[in-house]
């Protein structure tokens, strides 16, 4: 029990408000950590939040962009004066589906700055304070397109595939401070973002059909995965990637 045992961890999860973020959020509460919801819309977090501690969870808000680096600083100055964060979940993530040939800059440039560079910009925050306490954990959310591209899906597939990427260079630049770095990655699941693909029944069958347990994951599946890498049980697992995904990965 106490490898798993999560009632003194402080858990930072980004993106926290909707989707993957808050099933991930709202296990590791159940699971008994304290966590903090982030998002940048304050009532959106504010009712995410409710919903928590109306079930006697343990939370706290953290309202800032994770692209935006002075809010990301003064945030977490203020999180940490309240206590240490333990381990940060870096799950900010949007999805814009547009061909390469066809795709602006702009874009281009919002997906890998809210899928990629904001994990490096909380991160670098965040870890400061597991370097001084010689201990912490950071998990990144990847996705199975962290390995296989699919077609209208360009920055979300380079950003997915450089987080994978990222996981490994926290591992080189951060293990030896007693700090674990680790990615999940998602196969598919239904949530607000992929409820458009879900709805289209030649996507559905295509999900169900490529994935060896012949369906979509549901968020709360997460949730083992995010306690086994926030915890003591996972104390020398580093730099690696955990699939959640059905078997996708593993067949063609
Ligand atoms: C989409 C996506 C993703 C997938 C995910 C699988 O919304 O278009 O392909 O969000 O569900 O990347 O891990």
């Amino acid at each position: 029990m106490e490898l798993f045992n999560l009632s003194n961890r402080r858990i930072l999860v980004t993106g926290s408000n909707a989707g993957l973020g808050f099933a991930i959020a709202r296990g590791l509460a159940l699971h008994g950590a304290t966590v903090i919801l982030n998002g940048r819309n304050p009532e959106k977090l504010r009712s995410a939040a409710n919903l928590l501690r109306k079930e006697g969870l343990a939370v706290e808000e953290a309202r800032f962009d994770v692209t935006n680096e002075a809010e990301i600083s003064t945030a977490t100055r203020e999180l940490l004066s309240g206590g240490p964060i333990d381990v940060l979940i870096n799950n900010a993530g949007i999805q814009r589906r547009v061909r390469l040939d066809e795709i602006s800059l702009a874009t281009w440039s919002e997906v890998i700055e809210t899928n990629l560079t904001s994990a490096m910009l909380v991160s670098r925050e965040v870890v400061k304070g597991m370097i001084a306490r010689q201990q912490g954990k950071v998990i990144n959310i990847c996705s199975v397109m962290s390995d296989f591209a699919r077609t209208t899906t360009g920055p979300y597939t380079a950003a997915k595939g450089g987080l994978k990427m990222l996981t490994k260079m926290m591992c080189a630049d951060w293990a030896q401070f007693n700090i674990q770095i680790n990615s999940i990655g998602p196969g598919y699941f239904i949530t607000e973002m992929t409820q458009v693909l879900a709805d289209n029944p030649e996507f559905d069958a295509w999900v169900k059909q490529r994935t060896p347990a012949k369906r979509w994951g549901v968020p709360a599946e997460l949730v083992g995965a995010a306690v086994f890498l926030s915890s003591d049980a996972s104390s020398f697992v580093n730099g690696q990637m955990l699939y959640v995904d059905g078997g996708m990965t593993a067949v063609l």
